[in-house]
């Protein structure tokens, strides 16, 4: 904790890459946590194109469970403390795998969503992309004026990152100093691959996580336990 807070102190440019375990203490399912969403869903009956194309009102009843989930729940102190840290250091990426927009609601303005949010729909026919702040979508599924059928703005499995926001990722981890790596069980690719980006760009990585992760022992510094404790105390 000493070593981490030195390293912050000195750092111009830092990059944060977050994953679920950041807002597990707000309350929302992890993925492959013992109680996460992969173990009682299938990946592939929900969080693909193929599940989708299969039955598209079954995945946007999923989708509305999470989004009722969601809407019930609040930003916890991991996610202030990283809206502080962004105020405080010169250079700051927040990039996120979360799609549940806890990061914006707690006040960090950059906010890098590798995966979408599931507060946006996109339609798959003309690709029109809006936000839909709803708790739950009516009559589903829903169709895209154009007559398509519209998603949920998220990443599936198999499908490309938003290319824009993936470029801006690898640049700012390649510019930082730091890179501080959070809850997430970094096994899911390209965004775990930001982990190894960081050290060959010469770069300290330093994870935050309640478990060790593929990646624990390439890194500078392993601080175990919850964010929601560790962040507030390491920016304090
Ligand atoms: C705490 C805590 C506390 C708990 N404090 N810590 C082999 C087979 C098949 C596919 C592949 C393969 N090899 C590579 C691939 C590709 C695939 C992939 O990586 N698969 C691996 C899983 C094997 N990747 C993709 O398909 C990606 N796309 C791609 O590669 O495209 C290539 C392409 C190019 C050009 C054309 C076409 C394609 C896309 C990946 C999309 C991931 N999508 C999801 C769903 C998003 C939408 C939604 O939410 O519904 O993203 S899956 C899910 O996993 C979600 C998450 O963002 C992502 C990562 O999960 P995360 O955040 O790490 O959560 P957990 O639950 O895994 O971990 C939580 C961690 O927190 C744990 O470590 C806990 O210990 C910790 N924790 N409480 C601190 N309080
Ligand atoms: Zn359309």
């Amino acid at each position: 904790m000493h070593s981490v807070r030195q390293w912050l102190a000195e750092a111009r440019s830092v990059a944060v890459l977050t994953g679920a375990g950041v807002s597990a203490e707000s309350g929302v399912p992890t993925f492959r946590d013992a109680n996460g969403l992969w173990k009682q869903y299938r990946v592939q009956d929900l969080a693909t194109q193929s599940a989708f194309a299969r039955d598209p009102k079954l995945v946007w009843e999923w989708y509305n469970w999470r989004r009722s989930v969601l809407a019930e729940v609040k930003p916890n102190p991991g996610h202030y403390a990283l809206a502080k840290l962004e105020k405080r250091i010169p250079k700051f990426a927040l990039i996120t795998q979360n799609v549940d927009g806890l990061h914006e609601l707690a006040g960090s303005r950059h906010v890098l969503r590798l995966h979408g949010s599931i507060w946006e729909v996109r339609c798959i026919a003309c690709a029109r992309q809006s936000v839909d702040l709803r708790v739950s979508i009516p009559d589903l599924p829903p169709i895209c004026e154009c007559g398509g059928l519209l998603r949920p703005a998220v990443v599936w499995f198999g499908e490309p990152l938003p290319r824009d926001v993936w470029r801006a990722a690898e640049a700012a981890v390649q510019a930082s100093d730091l890179l501080l790596v959070i809850g997430t069980s970094a096994v899911v690719y390209p965004a775990a691959g930001l982990a190894q980006l960081a050290k060959s760009s010469g770069a300290r990585v330093v994870e935050i996580n309640l478990a060790k992760t593929p990646i624990t022992s390439e890194i500078d510094e392993f601080l175990q336990g919850p964010s929601g404790e560790l962040l507030p105390r390491l920016i304090a």
